[in-house]
């Protein structure tokens, strides 16, 4: 297979998703306003990673584009939980892309611990050949939740998807730290937000 040719149009939508959502943020600061993004990053799914999905929900590697949503993915890292929502709703109301589905995992958060909010979506990109379709995952959640996930991800990784029961139980355990972390900063986030204005006119 030529995985560079099939990857090329998923890196593309990766960089223009990259752009906008980050010129989103831009705006924000150009009116002086809270931005709910405080980064966006992006990548496309390594070919190793996209042939153990295929493998392990038995998708045949040439209906890929079909079934792996998130061969292309633009995380956004926002400081407040009320900030996913409103990423969500500009995201939703945007009409250069189309929402195929929306899970919601902070209200339903997953058993290992995981909380973010995904949005699959269709993104049309130009290529040499035409206009192509293609599936994208954006995942929204704020820092806390980001910082248990890349924990938790590096985890998965080293112990191959079987964390030790020890660190399972820290883990949930600082799942509710970080849900924790995010009820208290919420309710002092309108302090925060007038300190960070105050901040940036100086
Ligand atoms: P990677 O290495 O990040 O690319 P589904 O068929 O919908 O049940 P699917 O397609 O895996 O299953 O969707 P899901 O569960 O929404 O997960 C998509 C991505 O969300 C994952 O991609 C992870 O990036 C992230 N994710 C989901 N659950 C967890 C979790 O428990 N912990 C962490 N750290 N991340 C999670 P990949 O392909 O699994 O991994």
């Amino acid at each position: 297979m030529n995985w560079e040719a099939i990857l090329a149009p998923y890196s593309q939508v990766v960089k223009e998703l990259k752009v906008k959502l980050k010129g989103m943020r831009a705006q924000f600061e150009y009116e002086s306003k809270h931005s709910p993004i405080e980064f966006v990053v992006g990548r496309v799914k390594p070919v190793p990673s996209i042939i153990e999905k295929a493998e392990k929900k038995a998708i045949p590697l040439d209906e890929i584009d079909q079934e792996i949503q998130d061969i292309a993915g633009v995380r956004v890292v926002c400081q407040f939980v009320d900030d996913i929502y409103t990423v969500v709703e500009m995201i939703r109301s945007r009409n250069d892309l189309t929402i195929v589905e929306e899970k919601d995992y902070i209200a339903r958060k997953k058993i290992s611990g995981y909380r973010s909010y995904h949005m699959i979506i269709e993104y049309p990109v130009e290529t040499i050949s035409g206009m192509k379709i293609i599936l994208a995952e954006i995942q929204i959640r704020t820092l806390a939740m980001n910082f248990w996930a890349i924990n938790e991800h590096s985890l998965n990784y080293k112990y191959d998807g079987a964390i030790p029961e020890e660190i399972k139980n820290r883990l949930q355990r600082a799942a509710e730290a970080a849900f924790k972390l995010d009820e208290e900063m919420s309710k002092i986030k309108s302090e925060v937000r007038e300190a960070q204005r105050v901040f940036r006119r100086i």
